[in-house]
């Protein structure tokens, strides 16, 4: 039976175009900074954010993590979103890793309130841990893929600057972000010191992600990166599937989010479902379950009989995610599915 696959972006296939490129990828060892194809990919990672250098890291968990731990020592405090992916689906490593505690903020759609930011920083006080960074995800996973607007990211980096305070972005998803902006992503990451981004979801690398910042914080979290065992050897192989997606793969992000943009108000459509269809901004699809009796779980499982992949958020929320092997007419037949079964 045929999949359609909407468990996550992450489940995306290289192109064979990124295979042809990794198959022919000149390598070194990168672990003595000598693989070219790695060099390359992580110049150009910078120049696109606007950064001075970036490093490539084998997921976008190791280069969160990495942030964190660069950014901070242990003991200090980090404000975030309650629901970021940093602080919630993580595994604990900020704790783990860093020594680090999290301040974490309500926010609405990810949205956090400039204010409650400072209200949040810790002063100079004995009893008190340090506010040593402040950590934004754009777009919110958790929200269903919500964008934060340029003018709250400005507010909040002027706080963090005001403060001497760096800002690291979970930029993920940040070409969906800028998509959605319909701006350059340099935009998005002048406001912000350091940015984490995946190559490896709607871009499609099968594995990857870049961490870019200053000369001197990439330094450090270069030899960060070798303690946690990510320092690679001919990387250059999977950096080069890295270059096309930066390359080829940004301007097909708008094909998900008209498709995940259909999906969610087919969805919403339903009686017994609910979509908020403010959230339907980028590919993230997070489908309530009003009807009674019925549990994510359940729907999921059913789903699944037949060929569609979903994920189970929460008790009655459940998640879509479109990308590349995702077409309009999968949309289609998804959303008569699920009325089928909703109202059987
Ligand atoms: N998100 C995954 C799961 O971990 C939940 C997904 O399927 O959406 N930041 C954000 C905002 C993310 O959504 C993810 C992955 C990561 C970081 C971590 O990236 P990887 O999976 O490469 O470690």
């Amino acid at each position: 039976m045929k999949h359609i696959d909407y468990r996550s972006d992450t489940i995306t296939q290289p192109t064979d175009k990124m295979r042809h490129a990794m198959a022919n990828a000149i390598v070194g060892d990168d672990v003595y900074e000598e693989d070219p194809t790695v060099r390359a990919l992580e110049e150009k990672a910078a120049d696109m954010m606007g950064k001075e250098t970036g490093l490539f890291v084998p997921s976008g968990t190791m280069g969160n993590q990495l942030a964190v731990k660069t950014h901070t020592k242990h003991g200090d405090e980090i404000i975030l979103e309650k629901d970021s992916h940093i602080y919630y689906y993580e595994a604990g490593g900020m704790g783990a890793i860093s020594g680090v505690q999290g301040r974490t903020l309500e926010s609405n759609l990810g949205v956090m309130d400039p204010e409650m930011i400072r209200d949040a920083i810790r002063g100079d006080d004995i009893h008190f841990p340090t506010t040593s960074l402040i950590c934004l995800e754009n777009t919110h996973n958790k929200s269903g893929g919500t964008v934060i607007p340029l003018e709250n990211m400005e507010a909040i980096y002027e706080i963090a600057k005001e403060n001497q305070i760096p800002l690291h972005l979970d930029g993920a998803r940040i070409f969906n972000a800028s998509t959605y902006l319909k701006t350059d992503v340099k935009n998005i990451a002048k406001y912000t010191d350091t940015i984490m981004f995946c190559l490896s979801k709607g871009l499609c690398a099968p594995i990857g992600s870049m961490l870019v910042g200053s000369k001197e914080f990439i330094g450090k979290a270069r030899k960060n990166r070798k303690m946690l065992g990510g320092g690679m050897r001919q990387a250059g192989i999977i950096a080069a599937a890295g270059i096309i997606a930066l390359e080829d793969m940004v301007e097909r992000l708008e094909e998900d989010h008209t498709h995940a943009r259909a999906l969610g108000e087919g969805l919403n459509d339903i009686s017994g479902l609910s979509v908020n269809p403010e959230t339907l901004q980028t590919n993230i699809v997070m489908c309530d379950i009003t009807k009674e009796n019925l549990t994510a779980i359940e729907l999921v499982t059913s789903l699944k009989k037949e060929g569609i992949l979903s994920s189970v958020i929460s008790s009655k929320r459940i998640r879509f995610v479109t990308n590349i092997h995702i077409s309009k007419e999968d949309v289609e037949q998804t959303v008569e599915s699920i009325s089928g079964l909703i109202n059987n």
